[in-house]
């Protein structure tokens, strides 16, 4: 409760913030996107998760405020390196309800808009279970920004509830493997054929894929091996307050 009346006046002069963690081509190893994670660190209690934060923001209906706030900040700093094409894309979570809210769209244009950007620089993450919230709503939202060249990933895939046939009725350009599946990629037979099949799926459907949470070199080799599209990952470089620079990533093989 202390979180929540704190989190309310940081929220009211847009105090909170987002770290970027980079996304790299597994063939090249250049940075080509990054995604934004809410940051907020509290005078006293120090860093909070991010869950907590939504979960407070949802409680106190403060939850389309700080997702525009996110919006907002995350093309703000990431303007300059989309404008001068150094960076391909920026990658931004949208929580369960927010496709409910019709003012969204407009707000996202204006918001590439003033940060010089195209629309299509913009790739907005769902999870399996926002898609379950409210489907015509969400398909309508997510229709009138894909004609404007906003994309779409489902992040976390294979940890929900998938229904094959509606993910690929929706806009979808990106498939995110959820890094539980990585975790015991070198190590798993299993963990391979099942992600070999996900990347297969994924390409027959002309999406391409970002595996999450790679952490090794073997990891990312097997990745690639399978042909896995992107990386993310510690390997490449945790979320930072700055955008790592663009261009070849950091790691050495
Ligand atoms: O680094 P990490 O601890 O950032 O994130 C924890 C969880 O919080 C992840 O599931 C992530 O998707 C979610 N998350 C992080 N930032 C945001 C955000 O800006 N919006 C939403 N909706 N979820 C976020
Ligand atoms: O749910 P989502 O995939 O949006 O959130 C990504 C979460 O995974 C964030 O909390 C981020 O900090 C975390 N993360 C990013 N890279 C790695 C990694 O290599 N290993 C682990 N364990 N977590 C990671
Ligand atoms: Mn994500
Ligand atoms: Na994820």
């Amino acid at each position: 409760r202390e979180l929540g009346g704190d989190l309310e006046a940081v929220l009211q002069e847009n105090g909170t913030d987002v770290f970027f963690q980079p996304i790299v081509d597994l063939e090249t190893r250049a940075v080509c996107g990054a995604e934004a994670l809410l940051r907020w660190c509290h005078p006293r209690l120090g860093w909070i998760n991010p869950i907590d934060i939504l979960s407070v923001a949802k409680d106190r209906n403060l939850l389309s405020h700080l997702t525009c706030q996110i919006i907002r900040t995350s093309l703000k700093k990431a303007g300059p390196l989309l404008r001068s094409g150094e960076l391909a894309w920026v990658s931004i979570n949208l929580a369960d309800h927010d496709l409910r809210d019709k003012q969204l769209a407009g707000f996202i244009l204006a918001c590439c808009n003033e940060a010089g950007i195209r629309p299509d620089q913009l790739k907005l993450e769902l999870t399996e279970h926002t898609l379950v919230v409210d489907m015509s709503v969400t398909r309508r939202v997510m229709k009138r920004l894909n004609d404007w060249g906003v994309q779409f990933a489902v992040d976390d895939f294979g940890t929900g509830y998938s229904n094959l046939l509606t993910l690929n009725r929706l806009p979808f350009h990106t498939l995110k493997i959820d890094q539980t599946f990585v975790a015991d990629l070198f190590e798993s037979d299993e963990s391979q054929t099942i992600v070999k099949a996900m990347i297969d799926l994924a390409h027959s459907l002309k999406l391409d894929v970002i595996a999450e949470g790679v952490e090794t070199i073997q990891q990312s080799e097997v990745l690639r091996a399978l042909g896995c599209d992107f990386g993310q990952g510690y390997l490449f470089g945790r979320p930072d307050s700055l955008i790592q620079p663009p261009g070849q990533s950091s790691f050495e093989a």
